[in-house]
C-alpha cells in the first residue's frame, strides 16, 4: 500500500504535520553519510541522582546564539559550518517558507541509544515558533504523552527521509521521547528551530 503524502494531528494538545517522503530514501541515505562525517559530534553528559552519566547518543549544536539547557551551554556555532547542513536548511527553508538560526543534531549510534521524555520548551525559543525534525538512518519511533497526565497520545515512525514538524503548544502540552528498540542501526535527526538572541 502507499504512503501517505502527509499526515497532520490537530487537538487540544498535540498540532504535528509529518511527511514521511520530505526527502527521497537515496537523498536521505547520501545525507545521513555526509552528517555523520561533517558534523562536530559530541559525548554529553547528564547529572542524574547524583551521579553524571553519558548522555545515551552524541550530540551536536549549530547556531546563531548560545543554546543552554540541562545546566549545559552550546556555544554559537555557524550552520553554514558543513556543507551538507547549509545544504538542508536551505532547501527546508524554501519548501516550508520559514526561516531558522539553529539546529540541535542527535546522532543514535544504535537502539540502545534513545533519548528521554522532555519538551522543547528552553525560553530561547521563541514563543509560538514551530521546531521542524529531519530523520536520516534507520527508522526509529517518536511517542508524545500528555505533560499533565502522561498518558500517551501519539506514536509515529520516524523513516529516513521524513519530516515532522512540531508546532502550536506541542511543546508546553506535551513531551515526546526517542525510546530503545532492539537491532537498530545508525540514525541521525535535525531539529531546525528559531531562537531569539
Ligand atoms: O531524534 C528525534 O527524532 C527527536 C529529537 C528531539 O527530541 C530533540 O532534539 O529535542
Amino acid at each position: 500500500m502507499e504512503k501517505p503524502s502527509s499526515q497532520k494531528v490537530e487537538n487540544s494538545l498535540l498540532e504535528i504535520d509529518f511527511k514521511p517522503e520530505f526527502y527521497s530514501l537515496e537523498k536521505a541515505d547520501r545525507f545521513y553519510h555526509l552528517l555523520k562525517e561533517e558534523l562536530n559530534w559530541k559525548q554529553g553528559f547528564v547529572r542524574l541522582f547524583g551521579r553524571t552519566m553519558e548522555e545515551p547518543r552524541l550530540t551536536c549544536y549549530y547556531g546563531d546564539v548560545d543554546y543552554k539547557y540541562s545546566s549545559k551551554v552550546n556555544p554559537a556555532q555557524d550552520i553554514h559550518l558543513s556543507s551538507s547542513l547549509k545544504e538542508i536548511v536551505k532547501e527546508l527553508e524554501e519548501r516550508i517558507g520559514i526561516k531558522f538560526n539553529a539546529v540541535l543534531g542527535n546522532y543514535y549510534r544504535n537502539g540502545q541509544d534513545s533519548m528521554g521524555w522532555h519538551s522543547d520548551d528552553e525560553s530561547v525559543h521563541i514563543p509560538g515558533s514551530l521546531i521542524a525534525s529531519i530523520s536520516f538512518g534507520e527508522s526509529r519511533n517518536i511517542k508524545f504523552r500528555n505533560k499533565s497526565t502522561k498518558k500517551l497520545i501519539y506514536k509515529v515512525e520516524l523513516n529516513s527521509g521524513s519530516l515532522l514538524i512540531m508546532k502550536g503548544d506541542a511543546q508546553k502540552k506535551t513531551e515526546h521521547s526517542i525510546p530503545k528498540q532492539s537491532n537498530k542501526k545508525g540514525r541521525i535527526n535535525l531539529t531546525f528551530r528559531q531562537f531569539s538572541g
